[in-house]
């Protein structure tokens, strides 16, 4: 109901008095106030007179593809752009939608069904963050495509500035608090890779998380104390997702690993490394040309490729 609030408000020449969409929504007026009050509480900069009724002055930072063309400076990634206002998950979407060109990016206001690794969830909330995926049909085999993960933590830490680093392999961080994930997926053949989904959350504008994250989780806003304009941010994460992304298509893992290690922290850090059936402890002493993580224990040095690592101190869990 909120969205179709908005978008009378969006299409209306001027003042639209409450009545007039209490009528078009069948709802009552003290309704039509609640929804007016929460779209305030989202950002919507929207007056309201007694006598005239309400009128959108700013939508706050609206997400365009006018706005993120503007600062691109890709040959084809997010040349395509597909704008939500809302969707289940811009994953999801991408995935309804493989047959799109190469690059085509998908973005959505809000996600109703955020998606985290492994089953989880990723809040989403409207106008807060940057929630995307770029669809992308590389040339490449299957299991070379978590690569591509690392490629998008690279460009978020990068084109987000703020402090932002790497905890390894992908969470991108300030501080001690997470401010983007990031899923991929793809669809394959043993031998071929269809297309690859890879999912950017970005927290941007949050002004607060709910208790479960609220220790984990931060936004630039938190960090920075101003709120930021998320379109010019998209287009610097794109530019640099098209540069990273090519120099890895020439020369390979190895040709970003360098500029990998100098935005990821991990190293030097105690870990514990979580697999699904077993886990161990150790120190985390490098990252060798594969991207994977070197982790030294009392007796043997481990290099780590996938799973999930947590890095001690970091969250403030082990
Ligand atoms: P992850 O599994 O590493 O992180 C998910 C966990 O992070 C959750 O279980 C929760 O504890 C915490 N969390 C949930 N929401 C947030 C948040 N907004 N900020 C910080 N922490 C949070 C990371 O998964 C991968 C997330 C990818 C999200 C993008 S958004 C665009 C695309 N569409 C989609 O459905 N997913 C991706």
């Amino acid at each position: 109901m909120r969205n179709r609030i908005l978008n009378i408000l969006k299409n209306a020449d001027g003042y639209i008095s409450g009545e007039k969409i209490s009528n078009t929504f069948n709802i009552s007026r003290s309704a039509v106030f609640k929804h007016i009050k929460k779209l305030r509480e989202e950002g919507y900069e929207i007056a309201s007179s007694t006598n005239r009724g309400y009128k959108l002055i700013t939508s706050s930072d609206t997400v365009t593809e006018e706005k993120i063309k503007a600062g691109l400076t890709t040959n084809y990634t997010a040349q395509n752009i597909i704008l939500f206002d809302e969707v289940d998950s811009t994953n999801n979407a991408a995935k309804r939608e493989a047959d799109m060109p190469n690059g085509t990016l998908f973005i959505s206001e809000i996600q109703t069904g955020g998606k985290g690794r492994l089953g989880r969830a990723w809040s989403s909330p409207r106008g807060e963050g940057i929630w995307m995926s770029v669809l992308l049909k590389p040339n490449m085999l299957p299991q070379d495509v978590a690569q591509i993960t690392l490629i998008a933590g690279m460009a978020v830490a990068k084109g987000i500035g703020c402090g932002a680093v790497i905890k390894w392999p992908n969470d991108v961080i300030i501080g001690t608090k997470k401010v983007c994930g990031i899923l991929t997926e793809m669809s394959a053949e043993i031998e071929r890779v269809n297309y690859v989904v890879c999912g950017i959350g970005i927290n941007v504008n949050t002004p607060e998380f709910d208790s479960e994250i609220a220790d984990k989780a931060t936004s630039l806003y938190l960090e920075t104390g101003t709120k930021h304009e998320r379109s010019p941010i998209i287009s610097n994460i794109m530019n640099e997702f098209e540069r990273i992304y090519e120099k890895f298509r020439k020369e390979g893992i190895r040709g970003i690993t360098d500029e990998y290690r100098t935005l990821c922290v991990t190293v030097g850090r105690d870990v514990k490394v979580i697999y699904p059936d077993h886990e161990f402890s150790g120190k985390a002493v490098g990252i060798d040309d594969s991207g994977r993580l070197i982790v030294k224990t009392a007796d043997k040095s481990v290099a780590v490729n996938s799973g999930e690592v947590s890095v001690r101190g970091i969250y403030g869990y082990v």
